[in-house]
């Protein structure tokens, strides 16, 4: 299969991650897609291409414009304010304040628009972050053009990024904007799998009034996990979007039989549903050896789910999301699309 990157996915050079009351070298960093890219060439998978640009008007498609700016001038707001560290949020609007306006300070802006701390926004975020964004159209458009499957090295990340916010490592939801282009350009009704460790809230949000999306998450349980407030098993869609959205919450340390069976579930629920493309947001953070991730996926389980997506038997779009074993993050995610190629 044909995989798309673009170089300015590593422009994101982010320094600074609030971990566990630290700042440390962020996991989501640019040696995760070198790691994949070099495997992709290792196994002879197929050609890795260049990304074309698509400007920011499919962005504008699914993200506020405001927002979209907001991404765009964070950085130099950020410095004109004569602060010496990355951009990160403190303080925000919640339960007992309004969020009906946008401060004007930086600090307000950043609280407005972040639904978490960890992730900092720095010089290079907002070309990566568009760039991102291009790689993951321009798979999709080998996709609808050759009903070929394909591989969108997406960085960063895009499952958490709702409408108008950031965090968890995203900034554009990259499989929302690839679904929302497929549905410009014709398809009928385009279903997102999500099998990130973490619950992909954005994408849920994004679609969760619709029923033209249908999104499908496995996901370790929010009740103990990032991103912590959405993700139950309980949201189902709302309005012409009710049993358009599908969470399967899987408990912390869930091993690959009990992955699996929801996978199947959720794949029988996709069936159903009759998609014309599916878009699967491929994190690999369900390996057992992950940094952050409780599953306990071993690489070659990779392979097997990867051959299970065949069986749908529809236009597949893999978009990368999450994964923070560094080492083995090239043969955990290529084994998904080599099992896939190999059905
Ligand atoms: C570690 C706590 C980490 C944030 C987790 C973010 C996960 C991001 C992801 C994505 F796919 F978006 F990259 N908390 N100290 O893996 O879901
Ligand atoms: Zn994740």
């Amino acid at each position: 299969m044909l995989s798309f990157h673009d170089a300015r996915t590593q422009n994101r050079r982010s320094t600074s991650e609030l971990a566990g009351g630290l700042l440390v070298a962020p996991l989501e960093c640019p040696e995760r897609v070198d790691m994949i890219a070099a495997r992709i060439r290792e196994v002879g998978l197929g050609e890795l291409c260049p990304a074309q640009a698509y400007g920011r008007e499919p962005i504008e498609a699914v993200h506020d414009a405001d927002y979209v700016r907001f991404i765009e001038q964070a950085w130099s707001e950020w410095q004109a304010a004569g602060y010496d560290g990355e951009a990160i949020a403190t303080v925000w609007p919640t339960r007992r304040t309004r969020a009906d306006f946008v401060p004007r300070h930086i600090d307000g802006k950043l609280g407005y628009y972040a639904l978490a701390a960890e992730t900092a926004i720095e010089a290079g975020t907002w070309e990566a972050a568009r760039a991102s964004v291009d790689v993951a159209l321009s798979a999709l458009e080998h996709v609808r053009s050759s009903g070929e499957p394909a591989f969108g090295l997406c960085r960063p990340p895009g499952h958490h990024a709702a409408v108008d916010q950031y965090g968890g490592y995203c900034f554009f939801n990259n499989a929302a904007i690839a679904a929302q282009a497929a549905r410009a350009a014709g398809a009928a009704r385009v279903a997102i799998l999500d099998v990130d460790y973490h619950h992909g809230n954005g994408t849920q949000q994004i679609f969760y009034h619709r029923d033209d999306v249908l999104f499908t998450s496995l996901h370790c349980d929010p009740l103990d996990e990032f991103p912590y407030y959405l993700g139950r098993a309980d949201e189902i869609g709302t309005g012409a979007g009710e049993g358009a959205n599908r969470n399967h919450p899987l408990p912390p340390g869930a091993d690959y039989a009990a992955w699996r069976a929801e996978l199947e579930a959720a794949m029988a629920g996709i069936d159903a549903y009759d998609p014309d493309l599916v878009i699967v947001s491929l994190g690999v953070d369900t390996f057992a050896e992950d940094p952050i991730g409780s599953f306990r996926l071993a690489s070659e389980d990779f392979s097997d789910y990867g051959r299970l997506l065949a069986g749908l038997q529809r236009p597949t779009l893999f978009l990368m999301e999450g994964g923070y074993a560094v080492d083995e993050i090239g043969i955990n995610a290529v084994n998904v699309l080599t099992g896939f190629d190999s059905a």
